[in-house]
């Protein structure tokens, strides 16, 4: 009975309990088994997963946790975007190949690098020591060895967990139990920590918002000085050149994501203008005929009141004609172009036979 209202004073005291939103990292080298482990903790087949390109997201709902973690990409071009998540996160889920012997230097690197970063340091984290089920994997102790794990922590004020596991011995319910134990020791620290972690966190995250503004702002502003400058430069060439202002033929660039509603409008217009331009073109034509029936009748009138100078005009084209024609038919035969030769009698290239694949020429026609 008494271990009845002990349970149900427990389930009370939780269910009062306000839900905490916990944000973890899970970091570590590329194919460490990061995502396997991020799949199988959200309950899904954890074995064919694609390399994370960026990071991808997973939320679960652990007790009062409403927990998201973030499983970042570990290519070493990548891990420069870890630190942007640092501020916000209240753990780290490291994971380690152990199999990897190789590449325990670099890890140990890489670990060292996170911890002593001021946005990480004194948080707590979780080691795991994956791919426990290939042969010749390191056990907990030598990796803790290879990575100076104990030294490492230390110097850097982070409570810290180790835990060997295999990422793909299954998921959802069934994972790895070394996960499962390694995920509540991590969220328990924190819960026993929860307000000053939690009040440092948005400390950091309100700063690092306004270091990102801040180097918005500053992009935005080099951003602008580059084009004035370029601009200027380009107007005191064209100055230089006397060709005007190249700006002007060189205008700002279009933006080519317009919204899609501005666009029909744009064509509307277009499409309504074309049409205009059209009609006008329709009536000009008609004034045109008009005043070139006009126009003829005052050149036939002058032809007649000017018939000298016109009969005049009349017999010199008729006589250029027959010149040419004369000067055609006296040509001589060798003389006209050949096939082989282009209208001013330079040789033509030779004709380009396509290859066969196998190197043998085809016909062009067959
Ligand atoms: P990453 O996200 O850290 O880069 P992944 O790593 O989760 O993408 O895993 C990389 C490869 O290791 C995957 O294999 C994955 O199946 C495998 N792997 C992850 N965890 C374990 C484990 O515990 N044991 C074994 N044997 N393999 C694991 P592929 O073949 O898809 O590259
Ligand atoms: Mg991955």
């Amino acid at each position: 009975m008494f271990s009845l209202m002990a349970s149900c004073c427990g389930w009370f005291k939780r269910w009062r309990e306000p839900v905490r939103k916990v944000t973890l990292l899970m970091v570590g080298l590329d194919n460490a088994g990061k995502t396997a482990t991020a799949k199988g903790i959200q309950g899904e087949y954890p074995e064919d997963v694609a390399p994370t390109v960026g990071f991808s997201k997973i939320n679960l709902r652990q007790g009062k946790f409403e927990v998201t973690i973030f499983d970042l990409g570990g290519g070493i071009r990548i891990r420069g975007i870890w630190k942007n998540y640092y501020a916000e996160s209240y753990g780290v889920i490291f994971v380690v190949d152990s199999s990897d012997e190789e590449r325990m230097e670099e890890t140990k690197e890489a670990m060292s690098e996170m911890l002593r970063h001021p946005r990480i340091s004194g948080k707590p984290i979780l080691v795991l020591a994956n791919k426990q089920d290939k042969e010749g994997a390191l056990g907990e102790a030598d990796v803790i060895e290879c990575l100076s794990l104990e030294k490492l922590v230390n110097e850097h004020k982070c409570l810290c967990q180790i835990e060997p596991c295999s990422a793909i011995s299954g998921y959802g319910k069934k994972i790895d139990k070394s996960i499962k134990k390694g995920l509540f020791w991590l969220l328990h620290v924190i819960a026993r920590d929860f307000d000053a972690l939690n009040e440092r966190i948005q400390k950091d995250t309100t700063e690092q918002r306004a270091l990102e503004e801040q180097e918005k702002q500053e992009r935005a502003e080099r951003v602008r000085k580059l084009r004035e400058e370029r601009k200027q430069n380009e107007q005191e060439q064209a100055e230089l050149d006397g060709t005007g202002s190249l700006a002007q033929l060189d205008p700002e660039p279009t933006n080519p994501f317009q919204p899609i509603a501005s666009v029909i409008i744009e064509n509307e217009r277009k499409l309504e203008r074309e049409k205009k331009k059209q009609k006008m073109e329709k009536d000009s034509d008609g004034c045109h005929l008009k005043h070139k029936m006009e126009h003829e009748q005052i050149e036939t009138e002058g032809q007649v009141n000017d018939s000298g100078q016109k009969n005049n005009e009349f017999g010199l084209v008729e006589n250029y004609k027959e010149a040419l024609t004369q000067q055609l038919e006296n040509e001589d035969e060798t003389d006209r172009p050949s096939l082989e030769s282009d209208f001013y009698g330079k040789p033509l290239p030779p004709l380009a036979v396509p290859q066969r694949p196998n190197g043998d020429a085809h016909d062009v026609i067959s």
